[in-house]
């Protein structure tokens, strides 16, 4: 049985997720605490998930794992082109999206959180890149305004709910795991087109969205 090493709240993690269910291939996923460096550490020489084991070889790099994974038996679903579009629309949210979400993220139900020194890791590590959690979780109307107007201009990119582009493409992958992400900010208001998208994507790949532990 494949393994898959992952942190549920991880974005890249979603992205390996992604497509185990998109292929309909069984994988058992293994959730590490956030503070446990010698797992990873030992396993590919760095502390980062997601982590492949397969046959008891171990592969990071969560769009290489997508690729090993599509390519199995020769049956890819990701056959689409990317768009032009896609890309910068992700550069241009993520700026705001990450400031809101790794506060967010430090304080859900996540099971790489179980233990009070795991939790602490966390914002330890990730405080830094984004400046005092206390201040992100306050009244932040600001960025969820600027995530809103971003989303008006994602719907129309949407050309349809099971693929941003018409076609299952790596894009797809990009764009659900960063939607996966928004999904722990309350406030985000949805077009329609962006939440059919996101709600077909969770289903196809069998990713849960964060909706219930938003904040
Ligand atoms: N380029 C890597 C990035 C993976 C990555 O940054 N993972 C984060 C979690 S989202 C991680 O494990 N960071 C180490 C830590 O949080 O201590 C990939 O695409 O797999």
């Amino acid at each position: 049985m494949l393994k898959l090493y992952v942190y549920d709240h991880c974005p890249f993690c979603v992205k390996a997720r992604m497509i185990f269910g998109l292929r309909d291939i069984a994988y058992e996923p293994v959730i590490l605490l956030n503070d446990d460096e010698a797992t990873p550490i030992r396993m590919i020489g760095k502390k980062l998930l997601p982590i492949l084991e397969e046959d008891g070889r171990f592969m990071g790099e969560s769009m290489d794992i997508v690729t090993r994974i599509d390519e199995m038996d020769g049956a890819p679903v990701l056959t689409g082109p990317v768009s032009p579009e896609i890309g910068p629309w992700l550069n241009g949210s993520s700026g705001p999206l990450y400031r809101l979400f790794l506060p967010r993220a430090a304080c859900a139900p996540f099971p790489e959180f179980a233990t009070t020194a795991a939790r602490a890791y966390f914002v330890r590590k990730k405080e830094p890149s984004v400046g005092p959690f206390s201040d992100l979780l306050g009244d932040r109307s600001d960025l969820i305004a600027a995530l809103n107007s971003q989303l008006q201009v994602l719907a129309p990119l949407i050309r349809s709910p099971e693929a941003v582009n018409g076609l299952l493409s790596t894009d797809d992958i990009h764009l659900f795991a960063q939607l996966h992400s928004l999904s722990l900010i309350a406030g985000i208001i949805y077009p329609p087109a962006v939440d059919a998208y996101r709600q077909t994507m969770s289903r196809m790949s069998g990713v849960p969205l964060l909706d219930n532990d938003a904040a």
